[in-house]
């Protein structure tokens, strides 16, 4: 099956297309194309030129306007582009009728982005969940891959430039009954692998009901705020942290030891980003849903992007599409090392319960454990202990899974104060066989 067209955009040369409608805010379009920039290179493909074509509403047949296309079309000639990037979400039908016009490849921000999750996927689940999106995004669009591969079929005599109109007339009739098939193929592939996935997602829920009595944390946040680097040294991991896009598509999780003996357990996730597709989220479900069931959301925000705001807002989004917005979260501000003393006090007011670290020098990454350890202490009870040397046991036990606020060594008791998780109580009564104890 021809789904795999990573190859044919990686180290081929793009001129990317950002574009300003009527509402959009001009430096807010920048930073999107700067970031389309990212992804493209991310993708392997060589960016030759940023363009930004202003246009009051998108138009139904072809996005922008035929003249526009065609200084496109002149750039892409002059820097021997074969390939267009939009920053916007294309219809299969706008592309088809764009491609037609340029004769050029064009590739939107959905396309760019499978493409990368693609190249990056490792695990099997990761690649189901990417193949999975892949298809549903290919099946409408399928007449145009078939066009490309026509292309590609005669572009090996030479016609690659040019010639598709009459060669693309002599390959058609076979192409649309190949196309019957392949429609047919995907629609079935889509359907097994839906299937595979439900399994998946079955065995993470089972995998989930085991680790329920210990608290889990997710780390969520824009992609490249920092949260692998973070994780890894919170961890002592060697998750891979890159200055990339999407480095991390599988979650990992480990545990991290707190302050007052607690364990929790720590999960790094795939980052989020404007318009990440839809598609993406829906074949993702199984391992977002990890998120959604986490006892506290790390909220990672890149404090050195010029576009802090919007990231937060973005992912804050997400977390709503995936059913996470009820998680208690804490936000997180990294890359302090790259911002002046101003800009720290202005995140601090306007999100004053935030923590700041830089989680690449290591700054602050004691104090935010001290503050999940608050954070999960809150949900512990209190107890007054009037413990019976003969049940020795029960104060190892508080040792190893609370934390022992006093011990006064009495001739007949030890009288202790200490927290426990609530569901150490169980057990701990269980060896309080000859002491008395209340909860406060
Ligand atoms: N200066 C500075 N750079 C950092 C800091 N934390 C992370 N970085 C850098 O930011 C880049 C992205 O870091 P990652 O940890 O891979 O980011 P991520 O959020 O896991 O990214 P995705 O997995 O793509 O979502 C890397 O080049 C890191 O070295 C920090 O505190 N200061
Ligand atoms: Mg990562």
């Amino acid at each position: 099956m021809h789904l795999n067209y990573n190859t044919e955009i990686q180290s081929k040369k793009a001129v990317l297309v950002g574009i300003k409608l009527r509402h959009d805010i001009h430096s807010e379009v920048e930073e999107s194309i700067r970031e389309l920039a990212d992804l493209a290179t991310t993708s392997g493909i060589k960016v030759t030129c940023e363009l930004i074509q202003t246009k009051a509403a998108p138009n139904a047949a072809h996005f922008i306007g035929q003249g526009k296309l065609g200084e496109i079309k002149i750039t892409a000639d002059q820097t021997k582009s074969e390939i267009v990037v939009f920053d916007a979400d294309l219809s299969p039908a706008q592309t088809r009728n764009i491609e037609k016009i340029l004769n050029l490849v064009v590739i939107d921000r959905t396309g760019l982005i499978l493409q990368i999750f693609a190249q990056r996927a490792q695990t099997k689940e990761a690649k189901l969940q990417v193949n999975l999106a892949q298809l549903q995004y290919a099946l409408p669009r399928l007449t145009r891959m078939w066009t490309h591969l026509s292309r590609q079929a005669t572009a090996g005599s030479g016609a690659a430039s040019g010639g598709t109109g009459q060669s693309g007339g002599a390959v058609r009739g076979a192409g649309e009954t190949q196309l019957q098939i392949d429609r047919k193929l995907i629609s079935h592939q889509i359907s097994h692998l839906k299937k595979v996935l439900r399994d998946v997602e079955r065995q993470r829920q089972v995998q989930r009901h085991n680790r329920a009595k210990i608290v889990n944390i997710s780390l969520v946040g824009y992609t490249n705020a920092g949260k692998s680097t973070l994780f890894n040294a919170l961890t002592s991991a060697d998750q891979l942290a890159e200055d990339k896009l999407f480095a991390t598509l599988d979650p990992t999780t480990r545990t991290v030891e707190l302050p007052k003996n607690q364990e929790v357990l720590l999960t790094d996730t795939v980052g989020f980003i404007k318009k990440l597709p839809h598609q993406l989220v829906a074949a993702f479900k199984a391992t977002l849903e990890e998120v959604a069931e986490s006892n506290l959301l790390l909220h990672i925000v890149d404090a050195s992007h010029s576009q802090i705001d919007l990231h937060i807002q973005i992912v804050n989004n997400v977390l709503q599409e995936i059913g996470a917005s009820n998680v208690p979260s804490l936000i997180v501000f990294n890359k302090i090392d790259q911002v002046n003393e101003e800009l720290l006090c202005m995140l601090q007011i306007k999100h004053p319960k935030s923590l700041m670290i830089s989680a690449l020098q290591g700054d602050g990454t004691q104090n935010l454990k001290s503050h999940i350890a608050d954070i999960i202490s809150k949900h512990d009870i209190c107890l007054s202990i009037s413990l019976s040397y003969q049940d020795a046991k029960a104060l190892d036990y508080l040792y190893n899974h609370g934390h022992v606020v006093s011990a006064d060594y009495r001739t007949e008791e030890i009288l202790i104060q200490a927290q426990l998780p609530r569901r150490h109580l169980k057990p701990l009564d269980q060896l309080l066989i000859n002491s008395t104890h209340t909860i406060q």
